[in-house]
């Protein structure tokens, strides 16, 4: 099967027979259009406005009628080279939903009643003055990069506030605490380019077939080109990617722990490991008490290690994790063997798991240790989901402890490094680090005579009222207490703005400037191409304007150093723009200007970014860009390797320069299996996994809106095991009640559907606002990275006990 192929048959989705059941309901869908004449339309870049993967495309605007009227794969784009997939294609319709958000909206009662922009930032400012540090601001790997630098410089440079984190908290926070407690920095060392030269691809609980379905096709086109290329699907349940896979070993959930460790057990019992590799560039670390796992913990020796290491015996590994003895011995004989190139992907099935950090650590510890490391094809590749988690969130620093390029508050010298960029006055920087988002909401939650310290929170561009774990704890007690406020920036009605106590209204995509920075550190740009509906506005813009309204106010952090207003615009002569203005916001690119003031931090931890317009140029550059001799700029794909990175000290081959230890070599950790914190028992009997599936993107706020998606997937359901079904007298299409600890949602059984859970194990996925599967999910989350585990907790199953049905629920 080539690329092409795959994209059609995975576009070809069927409808299900339970989704059928509940079909429409009563949301707003996009009308299809007529088509335009091709000589009406214009073409130009940007990227997709949806998963990691950061495929580009070519945007087809109908001048005449102002809108987006056609899609194409952009053919010059080195990571899907002319290809899309069905969201890809549909993306342009999700600017035509018909209840699009056009005026600011304040609650009035039950009621929310249109207010004027002036108001509407008036009662932001407000809110801001009332008391600073109880102000927090919860935002996105969807942000573009310049508005998550402007919403990170308004908090932590300007209400001295770092309360600042983003959804992607919930997403990539495991990957980061790995790479960085190994590499000492952030983001992986490889690129896409090492799925073209790997002979065994593993994905270690991730569903690429479907999440990141071009990149995925990628490696399915290796095969139809005749080249063999090994794919081993280690999940806890059969997905599309299964139906590729050569190997499909099917473990208990949170046992990839073992599996991992019992790689490295066969590695060194069998004297496979690479010895020169491990003796020249890593060093082996632990936690002094591995029940309570650290970021740095502590050194410790090779034989420490190896003795840590001996119970896992394949034999052990079965028992934990299920999956046969001998399929691990295949695993560790693929690891030992060093002709083998082998490439780790993995996702949300390691990162959002109360071990995170852990297994994120152990992955690279296998690389580390059989030197399946910084040669094209060997690599340890952390997958992104957002499409710019890694630009915005993770290069932004958008989280609660970060600054911009790899600077954190807590360190005195990168908070005077950023004030100086930022040319605020010393001290604006506070040194602790704000609340991440687990505790954000917790403390929104939690009423403000109980210590419950947060009472605004400002949301752009996510949707925590359906995606935030456990909702019965983290999201509803807010919106009972007077005093807490709730400001969200969306385009569309959703299960947040529903309860929000101030609605604004987004510009999204193109009707906007843009950059992102995608799964393969690759940073992409792109051009506003049609106008948003009347009374929408760009997210920075509404930055920026409550900044300046702060500003006139007489609010103290928005003057820096010289007193001027800290967000400082200016034409070609050196005028200021007042920007704030949203009648002037065009007049200047915005953007450019932004990044351009981002970029100078970029350099402080060798995450440089070339100038805005060469992005302007091309498909995307991956960072480290460095300037060569003759003025070109050159990306980097292969970090710390000597024949590509050009930050390698001379005459080493590999330099792992941000080494924790300080000594140029990366560190391979230790990390026991630890049981879930929640398991099945008598009253729970049942393994909750929640995910995603192809046509959806994450609440559907946006795909729902878009017909062919919808009618491709219409509603949720809950995937079951035939024999789980048989004992529980459920049929396909039967409501079934999933109940947990905190919550319960009614949903249709989907029984040999498209994803297969094995017996005692039942799949939600979570798109569908009017069926909350984070009603049922817990909060329990790593405690190093903060990130939640979404993908395990006990539930029971039966059936709907009143006529009260989803539908029910929905109205
Ligand atoms: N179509 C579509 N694509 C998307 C998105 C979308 O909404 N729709 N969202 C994007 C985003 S933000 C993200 S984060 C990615 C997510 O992409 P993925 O991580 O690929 O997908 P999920 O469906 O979240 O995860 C499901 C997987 O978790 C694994 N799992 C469950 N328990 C465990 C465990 O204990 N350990 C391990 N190792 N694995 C386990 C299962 O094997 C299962 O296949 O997708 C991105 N791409
Ligand atoms: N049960 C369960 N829950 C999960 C997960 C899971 O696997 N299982 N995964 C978690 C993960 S990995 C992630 S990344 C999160 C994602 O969770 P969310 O970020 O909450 O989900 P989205 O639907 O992407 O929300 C984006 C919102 O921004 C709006 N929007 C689109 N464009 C713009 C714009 O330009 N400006 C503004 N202001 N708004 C815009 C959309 O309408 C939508 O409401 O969910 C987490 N929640
Ligand atoms: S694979 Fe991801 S980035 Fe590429 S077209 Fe599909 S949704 Fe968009
Ligand atoms: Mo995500």
């Amino acid at each position: 099967m080539d690329r092409r192929t795959f994209l059609k048959m995975t576009a070809m989705a069927s409808a299900t027979a339970a989704a059928s059941r509940l079909a429409y309901g009563k949301s707003a869908v996009a009308a299809e259009q007529p088509p335009s004449t091709a000589k009406d339309v214009v073409w130009d870049k940007a990227p997709c406005r949806f998963c990691g993967t950061g495929c580009h495309l070519q945007v087809g605007v109908d001048k005449k009628k102002g809108k987006v009227v056609a899609i194409a794969g952009d053919k010059k784009a080195e990571v899907n080279k002319g290809l899309a997939c069905v969201k890809g294609y549909h993306v342009g319709m999700i600017l035509y939903g018909p209840d699009r958000l056009t005026k600011p909206l304040l609650k009035k009662g039950d009621k929310h009643v249109p207010i004027s922009w002036d108001k509407a930032l008036e009662i932001v400012a407000q809110r801001v003055e009332k008391d600073p540090k109880g102000f927090a601001f919860y935002g996105s790997g969807q942000w573009t990069i310049p508005e998550g630098y402007a919403a990170q410089k308004f908090m932590k440079g300007g209400l001295s506030c770092n309360h600042i984190d983003p959804n992607a908290r919930l997403c990539m926070a495991s990957a980061v605490t790995g790479f960085i407690s190994t590499y000492g920095v952030d983001e992986p060392a490889g690129t896409y380019t090492d799925l073209d030269k790997a002979d065994v691809i593993i994905c270690w609980g991730n569903n690429p077939a479907e999440m990141h379905p071009v990149l995925f096709s990628r490696i399915i086109d290796r095969r139809s080109k005749g080249e063999k290329v090994t794919l081993i699907d280690i999940g806890t349940r059969r997905t599309r990617t299964t139906d590729h896979a050569d190997h499909y070993l099917e473990f208990n959930p949170q046992s990839d722990l073992a599996i991992a460790n019992g790689i490295a057990h066969l590695l060194i019992k069998n004297g496979t490991y690479d010895k020169d590799f491990v003796e020249k560039y890593c060093n082996f670390r632990k936690d002094k008490d591995p029940s309570k796992p650290t970021l740095k913990g502590e050194a410790t020796t090779f034989e420490d290690y190896k003795k840590l290491l001996e119970p896992y015996t394949p034999e052990k590994v079965e028992e934990i994790s299920g999956v046969p003895a001998d399929q691990i011995r295949m695993l560790g004989k693929l690891f030992g063997d060093p002709k083998t190139k082998i490439t780790s992907l993995w996702c949300m099935g390691m990162n959002q798991h109360t071990r995170g950090t852990d297994i994120n650590r152990l992955v690279h510890g296998i690389h580390l240790l059989s030197g399946k490391f910084g040669v094209p094809g060997n690599a340890p590749t952390s997958l992104t989901g957002q499409p710019s988690a890694c630009g915005t969130a993770r290069e932004v620093g958008t989280l609660a402890h970060a600054l911009p390029g790899g600077r954190i508050v807590a360190k005195d010298k990168h908070r005077e490094q950023s004030e100086d960029f930022w040319n605020v006055p010393r001290g604006r920087i506070d040194k602790k680090p704000g609340y991440h988002t687990v505790k954000m909401w917790e403390q929104f939650s939690t009423p403000t005579d109980k210590g419950g310290d947060v009472h605004t929170i400002w949301v752009q561009v996510t949707n925590p009222g359906q995606s935030l774990p456990n909702l019965e704890k983290l999201f509803y007690p807010s919106r009972k207490e007077k005093d807490k406020f709730l400001i969200v920036s969306d385009c569309y009605p959703t299960a947040t703005t529903k309860h929000a106590d101030l609605i604004l209204p987004s510009a999204m995509w193109v009707e906007k400037n843009g950059m992102f920075g995608n799964s393969e550190r690759r940073t992409q740009q792109w051009f506003k191409m049609v106008e948003p509906p009347k009374g929408a506005r760009d997210d920075c813009w509404q930055t920026i304007a409550v900044a300046r309204k702060l500003y006139e106010r007489g609010f103290e952090g928005m003057k820096d150093r010289d007193g001027n207003f800290m967000f400082r615009f200016t034409d070609a002569e050196g005028n200021e723009v007042p920007v704030w203005d949203w009648d002037r916001y065009y007049d200047i690119n915005v953007d450019k200007q932004l990044f351009e003031e981002y970029r100078k931090f970029t350099t402080l931890k060798h995450k440089n970014l070339a100038p805005y317009d060469e992005y302007v140029k091309a498909r995307g550059l991956r960072w480290p860009v460095v300037q060569e001799k003759n003025g070109n700029w050159r990306e980097v794909e292969f970090r710390f390797a000597a024949f590509d990175d050009p930050f390698v000290k001379k005459g080493q081959k590999f330099d792992f320069y941000h080494s924790t230890t300080g000594d140029g070599k990366a560190q391979i950790w230790f990390a026991p299996y630890t049981p879930a914190p929640e398991e099945p028992d008598e009253e729970y009997p049942f393994w909750l996994c929640t995910g995603r599936v192809l046509e959806h993107w994450h609440s559907g706020s946006m795909t729902m809106r878009v017909p062919q998606l919808r009618r491709a997937m219409p509603q949720a359901y809950i995937e079951l095991h035939p024999e789980d079904a048989k004992a529980h007298k459920i049929a396909n299409g039967d409501m079934v009640r999933v109940q947990s600890r905190r919550g319960h949602t009614d949903l249709p059984a989907w029984i040999n559907g498209r994803g297969k859970p094995p017996k005692g194990t039942v799949f939600v996925p979570w798109f569908d606002e009017r069926l909350l599967i984070n009603e049922v999910t817990l909060d329990a989350h790593c405690p190093i990275s903060k990130e939640p585990d979404y993908k395990k907790c006990a539930v029971k199953i039966g059936p709907v006990p009143t006529a009260k049905t989803a539908r029910a629920k929905e109205e």
